[in-house]
């Protein structure tokens, strides 16, 4: 066998890829006929493939490369790091200093008494380590009987089965046995599908009600907490109505309902603050971090927590941790995550002039006649494709098959947009400027087109009855 390189065929990649590699969340068998994309290099919010293109990235890798990518200060942290102390684990009473200044940092920037770090690989990891966690912390309390986790459907809050049992995705629910026993799920605060003729103002109230009478159900003395993504990402970038928030806040003080944040995906400076509860106006007790963390350089996620919760917590032993819990590479790189975002003042970036500029262009897609809801908080952005704007249908055809369609456009004019189901979303490195939103537009304005003309000659713009 021949090295495996970069300089190999397209072709001869695709075969060995689909030979070997198994993707998440992918049809296996029919990405093998048709051949995966091949990505070799990536600079700023340019990525490049084997075949030459050059595509806008408008998701930042995964929600994650906040900072752009190709920044070469880094991999020199990395390497420091992995010649100083390449690893050693924090269980038996040792740590290391990249854990301890990441932890220092991460408590520093977190709002309130948000001041301490269990750390972990990844999203997933950290929302099982929550899960442990609020109900040890319940059960040390002296209330063993509060199990109950609350979260919504349609969320995401990884993919393990603790997780996975979290997020509201019913495809996922399907496979493998989920959800593990105690965790419910309400309606989500989606106006633009499901809130018929109320106003989004009644409808965001009536979505938070959805949780007191959860809780009133099943009795406040089963209750452990309740978790949510500030704003949902994955199921759609879903941007609640003004109402929603406060009225769950209000819910969860009232009951004493630990709150949870799950900041994967709007933390570190995608809704223009540090976090996205700085941004709702919410209170968390924990919050779960990854992804921007480490503007995904590295695998990275944790838990911040409360100084109530980490006490009690730290009362006795809690029989939970894993082997890269704090890496020292992933935590060094990390911190100088964190060091680029303050020190080049990023989120003043976000804030003063990408926010501002990709609004404006997201909105002015609003025009096009497949578009009939933009939605957008900072840098995370949703447009929901419809065949009849005044009514928001949906499509007779299948969910996902618009949706589809124009992401298939948007690779073909160089442009990574992601769909969900008939949403289609953005997320672009912070760092972008306002060239390369216009750049985006031109590109998103065009794949809308031709998935416009698609559709029409598939005669697939009907309304769903
Ligand atoms: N919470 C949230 C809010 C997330 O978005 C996780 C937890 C899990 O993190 P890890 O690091 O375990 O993946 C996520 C991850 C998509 C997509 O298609 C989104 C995520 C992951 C994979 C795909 O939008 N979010």
């Amino acid at each position: 066998m021949p090295a495996i390189t970069n300089h190999l065929p397209t072709s001869e990649l695709q075969a060995l890829d689909a030979a070997h590699h198994m993707h998440p969340f992918t049809a296996n068998g029919e990405l093998a006929e048709k051949g995966a994309r091949i990505i070799t290099r990536a600079k700023g919010v340019y990525l490049y493939d084997s075949e030459g293109n050059e595509i806008l990235d408008g998701m930042a890798g995964l929600w994650c490369v906040n900072i752009g990518y190709g920044r070469g200060e880094l991999a020199d942290v990395a390497a420091r790091q992995m010649r100083e102390l390449p690893f050693y684990n924090t269980f038996f009473q040792t740590t290391h200093v990249p854990a301890i200044a990441l932890a220092q940092k991460i408590a520093e920037l977190a709002p309130g008494d948000l001041n301490h770090v269990f750390f972990a690989g990844s999203g997933s990891e950290a929302n099982d380590t929550n899960i442990r966690m609020v109900r040890t912390y319940w059960a040390i309390k002296g209330k063993p009987e509060k199990t109950i986790i609350i979260s919504r459907k349609n969320a995401y809050h990884g993919s393990s089965v603790g997780s996975g049992s979290l997020g509201g995705m019913t495809p996922m629910h399907e496979q493998g046995g989920l959800p593990i026993p105690d965790i419910l799920h309400i309606n989500q605060p989606y106006w633009w599908a499901e809130g018929g003729d109320t106003t989004p103002e009644d409808f965001g109230l009536a979505r938070a009600a959805e949780l007191e009478e959860a809780i009133l159900a099943q009795g406040e003395d089963r209750i452990a907490a309740f978790i949510a993504e500030p704003i949902q990402g994955a199921g759609g970038v879903i941007v609640p109505p003004s109402t929603y928030w406060p009225e769950i806040q209000r819910i969860c003080d009232k009951y004493k309902i630990l709150l949870i944040a799950d900041e994967v995906i709007c933390g570190f400076g995608r809704t223009g603050n540090w976090f996205g509860s700085q941004t709702m106006g919410i209170k968390p007790h924990i919050m779960t971090i990854a992804k921007g963390l480490s503007s995904g350089y590295q695998p990275i996620g944790g838990s911040i927590v409360c100084d109530e919760v980490a006490e009690v917590i730290g009362s006795g032993e809690f029989n939970h941790g894993y082997t890269y819990s704090g890496h020292p590479v992933a935590s060094a790189v990390a911190l100088e995550n964190l060091r680029i975002l303050e020190e080049e003042h990023v989120l003043d970036h976000v804030r003063d002039v990408a926010a501002p500029a990709l609004k404006e262009m997201w909105e002015g897609l609003g025009d096009h006649p497949l578009v009939g809801e933009t939605a957008i908080v900072g840098m995370m952005g949703s447009l929901a494709l419809t065949p009849q704007k005044e009514s928001r249908a949906k499509f007779a055809m299948d969910a996902g098959t618009a949706g589809f369609t124009c992401r298939e456009r948007c690779f073909a004019n160089n442009l990574i947009m992601r769909h969900v189901y008939d949403r289609m979303v953005i997320s672009p490195p912070l760092v972008i400027t306002p060239d390369e939103i216009t750049e985006m537009g031109k590109r998103a304005r065009k794949a809308l087109d031709e998935c416009y003309t698609q559709l029409k000659d598939r005669d697939q713009l009907k309304p769903a009855a």
